[in-house]
């Protein structure tokens, strides 16, 4: 069975390509060379993965399937949330963020936060939400070299050490992704 993933982060291709059974293909937007900008306008990352699956949906009238992920902090009343790419500013610059967000938290005890993941399917013309919650903490500054974004001040709980202290393979284990991944793969394979 062949799906389409709206995405052109190989890394997210590569994560999901290992969970798959071997009868699925993973198609992305980058093996279709559909390069045109998908508007993220949604308030919430639902609403986003739902606009990026109807997009390519309704270009290509395939299977498909779209992710949106971010960081909500307990103490910043849910936030970045849906902004964390840009959280501080159009640049989107990981250290730009992950610094706003230490400095924001500078002085409150409740740095408890999770990242969040929703995969929208649409799939025979249905569409369905997959979530995936890893739950942590923020650093009180930032820690390791491995993975991207707000990695370096995230505690994933049960651990002593930010994500970007474990190797990917580890991060994959436990991540937000992970989680709403295989709960997607679960439904294709019933
Ligand atoms: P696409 O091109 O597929 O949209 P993206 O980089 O925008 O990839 P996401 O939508 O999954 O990635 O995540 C939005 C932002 O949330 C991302 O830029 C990071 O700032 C943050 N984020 C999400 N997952 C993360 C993770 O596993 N580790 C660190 N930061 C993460």
């Amino acid at each position: 069975m062949e799906l389409i993933f709206g995405t052109h982060n190989h890394n997210k291709v590569e994560e999901i390509n290992k969970l798959l059974p071997p009868n699925f293909t993973v198609k992305s937007l980058t093996d279709l060379n559909y390069y045109s900008e998908i508007e993220e306008s949604g308030k919430t990352l639902e609403e986003n993965a739902l606009i990026k699956a109807k997009t390519i949906f309704n270009t290509f009238k395939k299977n498909c399937f779209s992710d949106d992920s971010g960081l909500e902090v307990f103490a910043l009343g849910g936030k970045p949330g849906v902004y964390s790419a840009r959280y501080e500013g159009k640049q989107k610059n990981a250290e730009a963020n992950t610094n706003k967000i230490l400095q924001e938290l500078k002085g409150i005890d409740n740095r408890q936060a999770q990242f969040r993941s929703v995969i929208a399917l649409i799939f025979n013309e249905t569409e369905y939400l997959f979530e995936g919650i890893i739950k942590g903490e923020i650093s009180h500054s930032p820690r390791g070299r491995n993975g991207f974004g707000y990695d370096p001040i995230f505690i994933p709980e049960k651990q002593h050490v930010t994500f970007a202290q474990l190797t990917l393979f580890e991060k994959n284990k436990i991540s937000h992704r992970s989680k709403a991944f295989k709960k997607l793969i679960e439904f294709l394979k019933s």
